[in-house]
């Protein structure tokens, strides 16, 4: 069938007030961009009538500003579900003005499945190709596009010119049954493909194809400093070291790995330590980093949902694409981050933590226990079922005024009961076969700042020092209060809970 070529802005005049828009991409790889830009424009031009306009918000990860940028400052989205890291819409999170359903990334597309966030009534997906028998060929991300294809009535297709046709045939596609018919999924390992390289649909639910040529909107991450530095090398030594030993078997894991200049510090020293054989990732996201280890040889395999990656190195993938199309698989992120297969795999995981505290709770989302800061991401998707779980941060925050390791996290993400290993610039805190008291020594001695070590330990003399997790209600938060009290952490006085 023919397809009927729209402009945007007639694009987006066909979402209307009130509707759940569900969206490709997953961070600001492969996500809609040029729609939803023209959506914030019709609910300016709505508010300023009088008019109300507001849209829920259903896709993979976070997205680029022309979706949450300029959609929450238009102040276009009533409800948004999962993870994003814009600085407007995190404002907006903070001010009351949107219903945020921060979720694990794997339980997206069946929450949407399932009808726990109504329907949707449009999905709006970026492509490189699109045929006229309805395959849809995704660009550099797999997010829920699947499901939100599968379940809306009418699709939108980002046709981005930015993105090569090498893209074709990178994706694996694969929805499972919901239960009671659920099957198991049959990835034994990273570069298993069990699904189809395109998403089917009926073509004629394609109401609209927009052409664009508008490139990922990749944040660029700023230079590694010593501090990321050291606990990139920090974990890249614990590995090697567990390896020795034959807790890691000598072929050793796949790894998974956040965003950000940590992750990207601790591949390099992984890619570097030539003790550590070749490894594979399975992951969500892929940053420039491991893409350079494929090119070495450092990495065999990479799995993951989205090519984070900047765009002169997503555009050397696409140029490159007969080197890498045995080395890389897309995946709907419900496969990328599933706990089934996490588990089966015996993923290594490492993620990013705002804070820690000393029994080994983590809090990755919460600042100061209320604001949120991104969200869980699928920090929690892979935590919980990896092999081993390690969690890095820098032992301070702002110039020292914030301690990362704390007498009792503001806010709980990943419990005592998924986290193995603690990493700051300090040193490594191994929590694994430990009881909380013994976690709190290791943790206090190895991971948290001088300036901090001291306070942490007097906290535990206002313990009974002997209950399964010692704590002293009271005083557990005080260095928080402290913080919002003074701006220094370092000013708590434990005298007042004597
Ligand atoms: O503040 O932005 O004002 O400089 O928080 O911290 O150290 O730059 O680290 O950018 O890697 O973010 C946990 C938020 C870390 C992220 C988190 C302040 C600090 C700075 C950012 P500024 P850094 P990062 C893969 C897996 C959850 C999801 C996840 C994240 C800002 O990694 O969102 O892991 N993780 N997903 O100064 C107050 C503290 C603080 C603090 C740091 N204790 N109190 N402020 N900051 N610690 C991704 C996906 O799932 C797609």
């Amino acid at each position: 069938m023919a397809f009927n070529y729209i402009s945007a802005a007639e694009a987006a005049s066909l979402i209307k007030h009130g509707y759940n828009v569900g969206l490709s991409g997953f961070t600001p790889a492969g996500t809609a961009k040029a729609v939803t830009a023209e959506l914030a424009k019709i609910a300016e031009a709505e508010h300023a009538k009088g008019n109300p306009f507001q849209v829920g918000i259903f896709t993979g990860a976070s997205t680029g500003d022309s979706c949450d940028g300029v959609l929450s400052r238009a102040k276009a989205i009533r409800y948004r579900a999962p993870y994003t890291t814009n600085p407007d819409f995190r404002k907006a999170v903070n001010n009351g003005e949107i219903a945020y359903n921060d979720i694990h990334l794997s339980q997206m597309a069946q929450e949407v499945r399932y009808g726990f966030m109504g329907n949707v009534d449009i999905a709006v997906i970026e492509a490189c190709e699109v045929t006229e028998d309805g395959k849809i060929y995704l660009t550099a991300a797999g997010g829920i596009s699947p499901t939100i294809a599968r379940l809306a009535p009418k699709i939108i297709i980002e046709l981005n010119a930015a993105h090569s046709k090498a893209a074709m045939g990178l994706h694996d596609v694969y929805e499972p049954l919901d239960p009671p018919c659920r099957r198991e999924i049959p990835i034994y390992k990273p570069s298993d493909r069990i699904g189809l390289p395109y998403i089917q649909v009926d073509p004629k639910k394609i109401v609209g194809i927009v052409e664009t040529n508008w490139p990922d909107e990749a944040r660029s991450f700023t230079a590694p400093d010593p501090v990321t530095d050291q606990i990139g090398q920090r974990v890249a030594d614990f590995l090697a070291a567990d390896m020795k030993r034959g807790i890691i078997p000598s072929t050793f894991l796949p790894l998974q790995s956040g965003v950000g200049n940590i992750a990207n510090a601790v591949l390099g020293a992984l890619g570097r330590d030539k003790t550590i054989p070749a490894f594979e990732m399975y992951t969500e996201v892929l940053q420039d980093a491991v893409v350079d280890l494929i090119r070495q040889g450092r990495v065999k395999f990479g799995s993951t949902c989205s090519l984070t990656v900047t765009n002169q190195c997503l555009n050397g993938i696409y140029d490159d694409i007969e080197f890498f199309k045995d080395k890389l698989v897309l995946r709907p992120s419900e496969i990328s981050n599933n706990p089934e297969i996490v588990r089966r795999l015996g993923i290594i995981s490492i993620n990013t933590a705002i804070e820690a505290d000393i029994y080994g709770n983590v809090n990755s989302t919460h600042i100061g226990g209320t604001k949120m800061m991104n969200g869980i991401g699928g920090s929690g998707d892979f935590t919980r079922n990896a092999y081993i779980s390690i969690f890095t941060c820098p032992s301070v925050a702002k110039e020292g005024k914030i301690s990362a390791i704390v007498p009792m996290v503001s806010h709980h993400d990943h419990t005592e009961h998924d986290v193995n290993i603690i990493v700051t610039e300090q040193g490594v805190a191994d929590l694994r076969g430990k009881g909380p008291k013994e976690r709190a020594q290791a943790i206090i001695e190895n991971c948290a700042h001088p300036d901090y070590k001291q306070l942490l330990w007097d906290y535990l003399k206002l313990t009974d020092g002997k209950s399964q997790t010692p704590h002293a209600v009271k005083a557990a938060l005080a260095l928080h209060a402290e913080l919002a009290k003074s701006g220094d952490m370092r000013n708590v006085d434990w005298g007042q809970f004597k």
